[in-house]
């Protein structure tokens, strides 16, 4: 058995879990924040058995579109003055890990 982290866009989230609830897959939604952005995001958690990941990763990849954001970069100039840059990072479709599960147990 894999355990797969996805994080995905906050406006897929009900997309991805509504298609990986169709198809059989469990999943848990955790709201989450980027470390980057700072902003807020979707990480699910599901376990599958190993022959179902690549079609777990699918479903996900198939519904997490990448979009475009614009952030603001501070740059400094000389010693004291900044000032904020804009810049366009992409983002998403979905950042995906797969782990092994040592044990699996509902009790
Ligand atoms: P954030 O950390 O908010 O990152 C949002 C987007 O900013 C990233 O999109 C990437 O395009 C850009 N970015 C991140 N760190 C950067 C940096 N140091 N310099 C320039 N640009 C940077 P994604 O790569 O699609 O990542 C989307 C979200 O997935 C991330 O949100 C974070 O929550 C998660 N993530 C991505 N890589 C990860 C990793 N190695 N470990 C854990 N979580 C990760």
């Amino acid at each position: 058995m894999k355990l797969i982290l996805a994080v995905v866009n906050d406006d897929d989230a009900n997309r991805v879990l509504s298609v990986l609830n169709r198809a059989g897959f469990g999943a848990t939604k955790l709201a989450s924040t980027g470390g980057y952005l700072k902003a807020g995001n979707t990480t699910f958690i599901s376990g599958v058995e190993d022959d179902m990941v690549d079609q777990a990763i699918a479903l996900i990849g198939q519904n997490a579109r990448k979009r475009t954001r614009i952030t603001h970069d501070t740059t400094s100039i000389g010693a004291f003055n900044t000032m904020a840059m804009p810049l366009e990072i992409q983002v998403g479709g979905a950042t995906v890990f797969v782990l092994n599960v040592e044990r699996f147990e509902k009790l």
